[in-house]
């Protein structure tokens, strides 16, 4: 178990808080709640990686506990383990349908919880690593497209509540057919990596975002940068590329330029502006038919 896992135990009796707490207090951190309310803002101020559940509580039961916790985003894919002395087979049943991903019955016998608790929270840990590996790019080990609507979503809304603007850089590798044609796939595709890693090192500031969104194309965020700052960036970025001493594997001299192609908007409405997007890539088309090797804004 890993000793920085979250758990959450809610019960209204103490005994039970202190079993629980004995158990597991040495494997994990433990956060107690004695009432429906007080695990409910537990739940969605500090997001434990698990939680057990006793269903029957004064004011409110484990079941309006967990419906709650199902409804809310922060909380809906948290773990729940019911803990509780209902224990007949339509209970269970009415726990599970509710979500809860196990149910223990009270007396419960104590190593048989700490292993139940256990597998939960290594599904819990492989879960965000599936997670974490479906917003990489599989070749460049950046971040992939799948990451970059994420990611455009929440940069959008933190530049709309404060007013900021947003930029967006698509940048697309000139001629790059030549390259596969020339020294081969395996070495386009080394090539890629190369440019990502370059594009990764080049941006600096906490909040700018690069990924790969799909063939020999990547795309630029840059919150809170305007028109001017984000073209000046976009234009080094060119530069820098331009006269990097790229290499095959076997030594070979390799030549590489970006097109790039960019659009800022100060957002307004809450859902992305698609315009950001299609004004980038149609001043990239600009780009490539200016001559390529340049950026266009
Ligand atoms: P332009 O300057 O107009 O962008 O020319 P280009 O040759 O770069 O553009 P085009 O879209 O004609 O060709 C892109 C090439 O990139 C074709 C495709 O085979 C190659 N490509 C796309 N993804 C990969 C990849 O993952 N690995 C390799 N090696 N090549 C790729
Ligand atoms: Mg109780
Ligand atoms: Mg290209
Ligand atoms: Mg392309």
């Amino acid at each position: 178990m890993n000793a920085d896992s979250i758990i959450l135990v809610v019960d209204d009796e103490k005994h039970n808080r202190q079993l629980l707490t004995e158990l597991l207090q040495h494997e994990c951190r433990l956060l107690l709640a004695k009432n429906g309310e007080q695990a409910l803002t537990l739940a969605r101020e500090l997001l434990p990686d698990l939680i057990l559940l006793d269903v029957v509580m004064p004011d409110m039961s484990g079941h309006a506990v967990i419906r709650q916790l199902k409804d809310d985003d922060r909380t809906r894919d948290t773990p729940v383990i019911f803990i509780t002395a209902l224990d007949s087979f339509d209970d269970q049943k009415v726990g599970l349908e509710l979500g809860a991903v196990d149910y223990i019955t009270k007396p419960f016998h104590p190593p048989i919880v700490r292993v139940r608790v256990r597998n939960h929270l290594r599904l819990v840990e492989q879960r965000r690593l599936l997670e974490q590996l479906a917003m990489l790019d599989n070749l460049t080990g950046i971040p992939n497209r799948r990451r970059f609507v994420e990611t455009l979503e929440h940069e959008w809304r933190r530049c709309l509540r404060h007013a900021l603007p947003l930029s967006m850089i698509v940048a697309d590798v000139d001629h790059f057919k030549r390259i596969n044609d020339t020294y081969g796939h395996a070495e386009g595709d080394e090539a890629l990596r190369s440019v990502a890693q370059a594009l990764k090192r080049a941006i600096q500031r906490p909040g700018d975002f690069v990924c790969r969104y799909g063939g020999e194309e990547f795309v630029l965020l840059l919150p809170g940068v305007d028109e001017d700052g984000a073209a000046e960036f976009a234009e080094a970025l060119r530069q820098r590329i331009a006269s990097m001493p790229f290499q095959t594997t076997d030594g070979r001299p390799l030549q590489l330029t970006l097109s790039l192609g960019g659009a800022s908007h100060v957002p307004t409405t809450p859902e992305v502006s698609k315009e950001l997007f299609l004004a980038a890539d149609r001043a990239l088309y600009e780009a490539k038919h200016a001559g390529r090797n340049r950026i266009v804004w």
